[in-house]
């Protein structure tokens, strides 16, 4: 056993891991296993870098700004969001086992073929989340989503996607931040890699990634503390005496990036404009939902964990609460007092 020349207690072993290579092993564990999933997974890695060298050269590129238009949701479309949801749509779109693509860019999931033809997976994907940062340099990202489709005759394209989060058999982000970060889950714990721009690849830096079961960081938008609902409000009193630190981004990936890494807390309350949640059920929450719970985590919206609510919309809103178990409850001992 040679000794390790790095002093990080996550790097268990000498050997080099790729993203590829993982997936290939992970594959190799179900014996019944088509690929099919891997074959998804390597088209989103091809999306991250080609996005990620976009989001690095926008200033110079002049991509940065507004696109002037909203997109379904009502939200301000930055020019970069327009773009990476092209790339997304590019890179995913002649995988012959994708049934549907579905973008917060977009207003109805694109139906590419039907279960018949192959098409037995959908891809949810918000393509750039935290898209208002880019112009300052701040850590933005991709959230990606993947269901199977159903067997339904659909009435509506949403009909193939709208399950419970509990369904969905891989979910992972995409940070462009200071190094370009690929978290991923398929039900087996939560694996992080790094892109190497020298080898062009994303190679494992932390398996079984687990996160912190205690810390006192809170990270709210808590300039909206006038219009959270009481129960929150109370637990932001009691974390001012208790010794609790904020850090708030503004950019969902990268706060859930550190809550997972450091530990503590992410919510996103009612708020009087947004008196259901603000962010996106499908696209946003229940992957994330779904990578804390794999790295020891809880994640919960309003009275229920998140991934059990049965959804009623691509671009359902929800609140959002999720992070080290101990912090999570706490908020809700707050929540819920009598
Ligand atoms: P977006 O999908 O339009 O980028 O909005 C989602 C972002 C999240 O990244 C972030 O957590 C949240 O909006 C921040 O909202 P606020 O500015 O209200 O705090
Ligand atoms: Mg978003």
């Amino acid at each position: 056993m040679t000794e390790h020349r790095y002093s990080s207690p996550h790097l268990t072993t000498d050997n080099l891991t790729s993203l590829q290579t993982h997936i290939l092993a992970e594959e190799h564990e179900y014996p019944g296993a088509t690929g099919d999933l891997s074959w998804i997974l390597s088209a989103i890695a091809l999306a991250a870098k080609v996005i990620a060298n976009k989001v690095q050269r926008a200033r110079v590129e002049d991509v940065l700004g507004s696109m002037g238009t909203a997109n379904t949701t009502g939200d301000e479309q930055q020019k970069l969001d327009v773009i990476a949801n092209e790339i997304i749509m590019r890179c995913l779109g002649d995988r012959a086992n994708i049934g549907v693509l579905a973008s917060e860019e977009d207003d109805k999931p694109i139906i590419l073929r039907s279960k018949a033809e192959g098409g037995h997976y959908a891809v949810l994907f918000d393509p750039l989340d935290g898209s208002s940062n880019l112009d300052v340099s701040v850590g933005v990202g991709t959230i990606f989503s993947i269901l199977r489709t159903t067997d339904i005759k659909p009435d509506t394209p949403e009909d193939l996607i709208l399950q419970p989060g509990t369904l969905q058999v891989a979910a992972g982000y995409i940070l462009y931040g200071s190094s370009v970060v690929f978290l991923l889950t398929t039900g087996k714990g939560v694996d992080m890699f790094v892109l190497d721009h020298s080898m062009g690849a994303f190679v494992l830096v932390i398996p079984k990634l687990k996160i912190p079961p205690e810390k006192k960081i809170y990270s709210i938008n808590e300039a909206y503390y006038d219009s959270f609902p009481d129960g929150y409000q109370h637990y932001l009193d009691w974390a001012h005496k208790n010794g609790y630190s904020g850090r708030y981004i503004g950019s969902m990936v990268a706060d859930i990036h550190r809550t997972l890494l450091k530990g503590g807390v992410f919510l996103y309350p009612p708020t009087v404009t947004h008196p259901e949640g603000k962010l996106r059920l499908m696209y946003e929450a229940n992957p994330m939902a779904m990578i804390v719970e794999q790295a020891g985590g809880k994640a919960i919206s309003g009275d229920k964990r998140t991934l059990d609510i049965n959804p009623t919309g691509l671009h359902q809103r929800t609140t959002v609460l999720m992070g080290s178990p101990a912090e999570v409850d706490l908020v809700l001992n707050h929540v819920n007092r009598p």
